[in-house]
């Protein structure tokens, strides 16, 4: 590094020449170098950015300006990435653990020996076991296709176990499979003239898309209106927030679509067309008047009258659907109704029209893991169940040996307790690669250090547009960390697998994926290219009758919401200082009725608690939320260094019928934290 990398070169004018010996040319900074990058994280935006390094170091990050997305702007969480990358409690070498699962004590150790230990206990149990006692377990940590995928190559040549489903919208991802459209070309959102965001928290979780709600204000002088059962800063951006209950979603769509139907307000031909079962849906939502819809949802039948209304006769209009709503036991019913909502009213004839949650670009990303590697276990295991599979006595196999990457377990699957049970386990020898010592890497054996999106290639798709972007690496890896990609390659030499696909290089990995005619070379040099959008289309006839029911709502608990923070990305930066400080504490969002009656003030520490567990955060009155809703933003961690309130140590072991666990649906008492406990913050 050149000797004073960090000293500004406005040193020189104010001071002359401090060091006369030295040439002017030898202590000149070099000129800073941009590098064309994205964002990993698993947001709908996938913004791309250009990184600026001077002397080998990062010293900023920023929104590329002539994306037709990013705009020149990141989001509050990542615009100082590279503060993750050079953040002093990054693990920069490999760890080997030297006290119980779950303390957290470690040791240093090399490469070698490290994937020697993995290469010999994954032999064991193979072994001893067979490839279904192996278990592969990873997220959204990073979207990028080499840190997501290139290590599925060693599990599938060893025919591991390997999971299905989602602890996301696992609801959306099944109703599409049964042939609903689910999104289209974003930049089409601007066209409309109604915009309902039906639980989706836009301005802090793909904020991004909110240039398209301005253009269509703009433009069109589109009315915008939230449902939500907070007052989120998107719903008090909005022109209308219909704070209807949790839950109770489907039947506020269920009594819209009687109204639209009472009234003649229906498009009948495109209903008819569409849905398998156009007549059993009629007979259903006839049992929804809005007077009974009023009592369920909160929300005054002269409101569910005015908004079924106004969405059957503006055009265009859409719904725009978030993941909140989706995570409860009745995700489905949820997005089947308002699906057929779109469908009832015709929407989908106008371009930008009908019903948006999600949309990806063109990418084979599955090749990337070279599935034709498996030859013979297909066991597959629900992912949203990790706890039940790691403490099920009667699994056979049962997971001996299990590598955890971008993905932290201990904080963001329900029922965690059941889940560290399961990592507790002595007899389950685990691997995680990580960024940080998480919840989740502190129950490691051995804790490998992964690369940060500076010092990586990779490719990343979206969920939220059609742009391909390309991550150029910015820096060498810092420390010892490695990629994803260098990983596998590593662990399959010392397994013994050959063959071509433990050879590629990331790039390679990468551009296997890329559909016909996207060239990685161009892909790399101008920093993202559009694939084309599809055209949502119905191509077979969808059911859009559901079993519409009340939901449950237990006398005198109080409903615990969980959504996204502004400041983190899951449970992603809640350990970095900025973002941590801009968050505040963990605390719960309470009306004022509820925090009188339960004699809580502004800033007590409440304990947060129900049958399963019990958490602390302080209580902040606000009237955001309604009386019996209560709500703690953001996945906590680490209790020791940040407080952590692990709000799924409160949530249920209950899915929707298709896997999506239900994380909307908890229910606590709240009262004052015990005086001890207030000490000992
Ligand atoms: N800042 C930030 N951005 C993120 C993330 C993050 O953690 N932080 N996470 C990313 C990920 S993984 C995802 S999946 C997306 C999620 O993006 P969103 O779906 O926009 O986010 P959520 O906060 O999960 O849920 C949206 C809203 O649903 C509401 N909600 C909860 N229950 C109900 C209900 O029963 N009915 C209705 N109508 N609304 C309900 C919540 O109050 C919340 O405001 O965000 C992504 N972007
Ligand atoms: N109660 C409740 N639970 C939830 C949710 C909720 O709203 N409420 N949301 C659910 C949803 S929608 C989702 S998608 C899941 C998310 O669950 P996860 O995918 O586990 O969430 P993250 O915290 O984004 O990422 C996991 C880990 O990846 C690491 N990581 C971040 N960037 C990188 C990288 O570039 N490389 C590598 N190697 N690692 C990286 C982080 O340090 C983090 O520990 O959680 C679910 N759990
Ligand atoms: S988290 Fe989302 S909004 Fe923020 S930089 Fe990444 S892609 Fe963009
Ligand atoms: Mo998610």
């Amino acid at each position: 590094m050149a000797p004073f990398a960090n000293r500004p070169a406005i040193l020189h004018v104010v001071l002359g020449r401090p060091f006369p010996s030295i040439k002017q040319e030898e202590v000149r900074l070099t000129e800073p170098v941009y590098i064309k990058g994205c964002c990993p994280l698993d947001c709908q935006d996938t913004c791309s950015w250009v990184a600026k390094v001077e002397d080998g170091r990062v010293t900023s990050v920023r929104g590329a300006k002539e994306h037709p997305i990013t705009r020149g702007v990141l989001c509050a969480k990542v615009n100082d990435y590279e503060a993750r990358t050079y953040a002093a409690d990054r693990l920069l070498y490999p760890l080997r653990r030297t006290g119980p699962k779950g303390s957290g004590r470690f040791e240093r150790i090399s490469w070698d020996e490290a994937i020697g230990v993995i290469a010999d206990r994954f032999g064991e149990v193979h072994h001893e076991y067979g490839g279904e006692a192996l278990l592969p377990h990873r997220y959204l940590g990073s979207m990028g296709i080499v840190q997501r995928r290139a290590l599925m190559r060693i599990f599938h040549a060893l025919n591991s176990s390997k999971f299905h489903g989602s602890i996301c919208g696992a609801s959306g991802n099944a109703l599409e499979a049964e042939g609903f459209p689910r999104g289209f070309e974003p930049e089409l959102i601007s066209e409309n003239k109604l915009i309902v965001l039906w639980g989706c928290n836009i301005l802090t979780t793909c904020h991004h898309q909110w240039q398209f709600i301005n253009e269509a204000k703009k433009r069109n002088g589109a009315r915008i209106v939230a449902i939500d059962p907070i007052r989120t800063r998107t719903a008090a951006a909005c022109d209308q927030h219909i704070a209807l209950l949790p839950g109770t979603d489907a039947v506020l769509a269920a009594a819209m679509a009687h109204v639209i139907l009472r009234d003649g307000m229906a498009d009948l031909e495109f209903a008819r067309e569409v849905a398998s079962d156009f007549d059993d849906f009629v007979t259903e939502v006839e049992a929804w008047a809005p007077a009974r819809a009023e009592a369920v949802c909160g929300v005054s039948s002269e409101t569910i009258e005015a908004l079924a209304r106004e969405f059957a006769l503006v055009r265009p209009a859409l719904l725009r659907v978030g993941v909140g709503p989706q995570q409860s036991v009745h995700g489905e019913t949820f997005f089947r109704t308002v699906s057929a909502l779109s469908i009832l009213c015709g929407k989908w004839r106008d371009p930008g029209g009908g019903l948006f949650s999600e949309t990806n670009p063109v990418l084979d990303e599955g090749r990337a893991e070279s599935p034709h590697l498996r030859t013979g276990s297909q066991r597959s295991l629900d992912i949203a169940r990790l706890g039940e599979t790691l403490t099920d006595p009667d699994l056979s196999p049962p997971i001996r040996a299990m590598m955890v990457w971008n993905v932290n377990p201990a904080v963001v699957q329900p029922d965690v307790a059941r889940v560290l049970s399961g990592l507790a386990r002595e007899d389950l020898f685990t691997v995680v690669l990580e960024h940080f010592m998480t919840d989740t890497a502190r129950f490691a054996d051995i804790v490998l250090p992964s690369t940060t999106q500076l010092e990586h290639f990779d490719i990343v798709g979206a969920w939220g547009h059609h742009f391909v972007s390309a991550n150029n690496p910015a820096i060498p890896p810092v420390g010892e960390a490695k990629s994803h990609g260098e990983v596998m390659r590593l662990l399959a030499a010392a397994l013994g697998l050959e063959g071509p696909e433990f050879e590629e290089s990331d790039e390679e990995i990468a551009a296997s994926t890329l559909p016909p005619g996207m060239d990685i070379g161009e892909l790399k040099a101008k920093g993202w290219i559009k694939s084309p959008p599809p055209a949502p289309s119905f191509d077979a006839k969808v059911k859009i009758s559901a079993n519409i029911v009340a939901p449950d709502r237990p006398d005198g608990l109080f409903q615990l919401l969980t959504p996204k923070s502004h400041y983190f990305l899951n449970s992603s930066f809640v350990n970095q200082y900025r973002q941590r400080r801009a968050q505040g504490a963990p605390s719960i969002d309470m009306h004022p009725a509820d925090a009188t009656a339960r004699g809580l003030e502004q800033d007590d520490l409440a304990r947060i608690w129900n049958e399963q567990g019990d958490l602390q955060a302080l209580v902040n009155i606000s009237e955001a939320v309604r009386p019996g809703i209560v709500s703690v933003a953001g996945k906590w961690w680490g209790a020791e260094e940040h407080g952590g309130a692990v709000a799924n140590l409160l949530s249920p072991s209950r899915w929707s019928p298709e896997g999506q666990p239900a994380y909307n649906e908890i229910f606590v008492e709240v009262d004052l934290a015990a005086a001890g406990q207030i000490a000992a913050e």
